[in-house]
């Protein structure tokens, strides 16, 4: 087994930044055009405007075994497509029984997660929100605000994540712009 000595990480609190990452992730548009509800609009802004980022990952690298917890920034850059808020693909955790803690560092988001048996929970989230995701309870964070939203996660090793489930059902809750503020609707396109 490796062992691995202490370390400490800086993290920028707007940008997210990690003073030495271990890896970087990238999401832009064409990675996840059809998980938005008004597909035609991604289609739309990715023939007009070109792509588009719309979150980084930013984490330390870890092995992946037990006791390891892995931990990382997401920036959600602000924006919709559509009137859908810029959001992360979402996932469950490939080992349902493993739980995470995400923290705000800044701007505003949801935090929207369900249960594959039919629970659903919102909770807002801001810089200082401690939010616990418990075992068994898919995840995904939407950036509701002007700036971008930034968080701090870290999870057990070997949670690892399934992303096949949300990709092929998406989630119950949509975040969408209604009467110029937020509003969780059904999405009538779950299955
Ligand atoms: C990992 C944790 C987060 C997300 C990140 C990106 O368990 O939940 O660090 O990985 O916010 O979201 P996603 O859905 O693309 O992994
Ligand atoms: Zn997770």
């Amino acid at each position: 087994m490796p062992h691995i000595v202490p370390f400490v990480t800086e993290i920028d609190m707007n940008s997210g930044e990690l003073s030495a990452p271990g890896y970087v992730i990238q999401r832009k548009l064409s990675d996840m055009a059809t998980m938005y509800i008004d597909e035609a609009a991604a289609r739309r802004i990715l023939a007009e405007e070109g792509d588009r980022l719309i979150y980084e990952v930013q984490g330390v690298a870890l092995p992946a075994e037990e006791g390891q917890i892995p931990h990382c920034t997401t920036r959600i850059l602000a924006g919709r497509i559509g009137e859908e808020y810029h959001m992360t693909k979402g996932h469950y955790h490939a080992r349902r029984e493993q739980g995470e803690v995400y923290f705000g560092l800044s701007g505003r988001g949801y935090l929207v997660m369900q249960t594959e048996t039919g629970e659903t929970s919102v909770v807002e989230m801001v810089a200082g929100s401690a939010a616990y995701v418990p075992p068994y309870w898919a995840h995904r964070t939407v950036n509701v605000g002007a700036e971008d939203f930034v968080f701090f996660s870290a999870w057990e090793a070997r949670a690892s994540h399934d992303y096949g489930a949300i990709e092929r059902a998406g989630f119950r809750k949509l975040v969408l712009l209604r009467n110029g503020k937020p509003a969780v609707l059904e999405n009538p396109n779950y299955s």
